[in-house]
């Protein structure tokens, strides 16, 4: 059997997927949800502690406790651990672990005869660990761009200006806030690096795709760049370990893993990654135009691409592809579902309805316009919730109903271009992906075939099929990515939809006036 576990740790829960490749099949899927064993003890709610003042934070001894549960929890779910042959994973970007320098002895000596988080209770060097949702960092924000030679510098040199939620705002404020606990700090780990720690019982660093989300690496030659170390923290270098090739195995898990759980002693561990560049794996986007877009609350689009451009503007972020080679964009639309059921709701329909709607309105709306924006927009920026409609009489539900599907099309093809180059096959997920005339406009709004895909946990699926390449890779049998990821995540044909060439013209000419109108109320 040839079994591989991907882990994803993320805010709520930890996931553990494990994937067989010989009968291209997901054998099991668990999840351990932190509210639900553990909002007690570390004193959490929805996975984190909010101490005040955008401060957002978790415990790292938490993410080591469900990692002994997950295994139980595989086990009890009939998963064969001692043939899982490598594991890999993924961790919610941005989040920072601070440790002291018992930490590569702590780890090397791990007794399997104890608890994993009991060991663990001396090696931090802050109790807590600030994360992706922590905002406390704006003013760190504005110096590490200034440190850098500004707001632009450091976009071309990351890929990202500095957002509160990356990793080095959050190191520079506890430099400046705690500067006995920095002395006290010998090695930071993100959570992706600190959790593959106690797999592999020795410090591992991060892969370049959780690297890209810290403004301190350079996206391009995927190393941390010593310039944005020095506007970060004093002596940054020393605390941070090199970037880990994503594809290559760290070596054999710890013998703790073996004795005290079940696993194989020639179990292999890889580097994990950040959530969302292991999603782009466990999306199968690995050749570059291939795009998902998750229909959500918000509507979040994935794409891999061939170089590292950046959106000068700030549309998106870009992290490097744990595939080594390529670049991936992650853009947000806030007004996704939230958008889509505010007019359902508006026009009294259901989903049927809805639909109804759609087919029984004109490809382009006769010109008819509406900017969707119910809440705050992130893309574009949009700081006030305002609707307008543009020729679009307020009291005519099928053109409203089309008008938001339109608007949403429209703009993941306006607010995608700083990616340069052509979006060339779409996968949808989510909830109204099932509907196929949203998925024929967003066909011909792009000009591509459009296909519904179901997804499991991507990120998780991803780290599977990262830890399948890996061990392929070490061990003489080396694989392509896109046969790799292909069985896991390629659509049945018979789902697509393609583009109809007669709604393109049509697009293209609705395209330029929902810019000119956009362009007028955005801001
Ligand atoms: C991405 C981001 C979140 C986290 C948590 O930049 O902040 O998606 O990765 O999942």
């Amino acid at each position: 059997m040839s079994n591989f576990l991907g882990i994803d740790a993320s805010t709520q829960s930890m996931t553990g997927l494990v994937i067989d490749t010989d009968n291209a099949t997901i054998v099991a899927e668990v999840s351990v949800n932190f509210d639900e064993h553990y909002g007690e003890h570390y004193g959490i709610s929805n996975g984190i502690i909010d101490l005040g003042d955008g401060q957002v934070h978790s415990n790292p001894l938490m993410w080591a406790e469900a990692l002994e549960q997950l295994c139980r929890q595989l086990r009890d779910a009939g998963v064969a651990i001692e043939s899982i042959r490598a594991i890999a994973g993924s961790g919610q970007q941005h989040g920072t672990v601070y440790l002291n320098d018992t930490v590569a002895p702590v780890l090397a000596g791990l007794d399997a005869g104890r608890e994993l988080a009991v060991q663990l209770e001396t090696v931090l060097s802050r109790a807590t660990a600030p994360i992706w949702m922590d905002t406390s960092t704006g003013d760190q924000c504005r110096q590490i761009e200034a440190g850098v030679g500004g707001r632009e510098a450091l976009l071309q040199l990351t890929g990202n200006t500095a957002f509160e939620r990356f990793s080095g705002p959050q190191i520079r404020r506890f430099w400046q806030t705690d500067p006995d606990g920095w002395e006290r700090t010998s090695t930071i780990c993100l959570v992706s690096s600190f959790v593959s720690s106690l797999l592999a019982g020795r410090l591992v660093g991060v892969d370049a795709g959780d690297g890209s989300g810290t403004n301190l690496m350079d996206i391009r030659s995927r190393q941390w760049r010593q310039l944005a170390l020095d506007a970060t923290a004093p002596d940054l270098a020393r605390r941070l370990l090199p970037i880990a090739d994503a594809a290559a195995v760290v070596g054999d898990l710890h013998p703790f893993w073996v004795r005290r759980h079940g696993f194989s002693a020639d179990c292999q561990v890889l580097p994990f990654s950040g959530d969302n560049p292991s999603s782009l794996i466990g999306l199968g986007l690995v050749q570059p135009g291939q795009v998902a877009l998750s229909l959500g609350t918000s509507d979040t689009l994935f794409a891999c691409m061939d170089e590292a451009r950046v959106s000068a503007t700030g549309e998106g972020a870009l992290f490097a592809s744990p595939d080594g080679v390529h670049y991936m964009a992650l853009i947000c639309f806030l007004n996704g579902s939230l958008a889509r059921e505010a007019v359902r709701d508006r026009y009294g329909l259901d989903w049927e309805g809805f639909a109804w709607a759609l087919a029984n309105s004109p490809a382009g709306n006769n010109g008819a316009l509406m900017l969707p924006w119910f809440a705050p927009e992130i893309v574009p920026h949009v700081g006030t919730p305002k609707v307008i409609r543009h020729g679009l009489d307020e009291d005519d539900t099928e053109a409203n109903v089309r008008a938001v599907i339109e608007a949403q099309a429209l703009s993941s093809r306006i607010h995608s271009q700083w990616m340069g180059l052509p979006i060339n096959s779409l996968n949808v997920t989510g909830g109204a992906s099932t509907n196929r005339d949203i998925l024929q406009i967003f066909a011909d709004v792009h000009g591509c075939p459009v296909q519904p895909f179901e997804t499991t946990n991507a990120a998780a699926l991803g780290a599977a099929l990262r830890a399948a390449h890996g061990h392929a890779q070490t061990n003489g049998t080396p694989q392509g990515w896109s046969e790799v990821v292909a069985p896991f995540t390629s659509p049945p044909v018979a789902t697509r939809v393609e583009p109809n060439p007669a709604h393109r013209r049509i697009y293209d000419e609705l395209l330029s006036s929902y810019r000119t109108v956009e362009a007028r109320h955005a801001g």
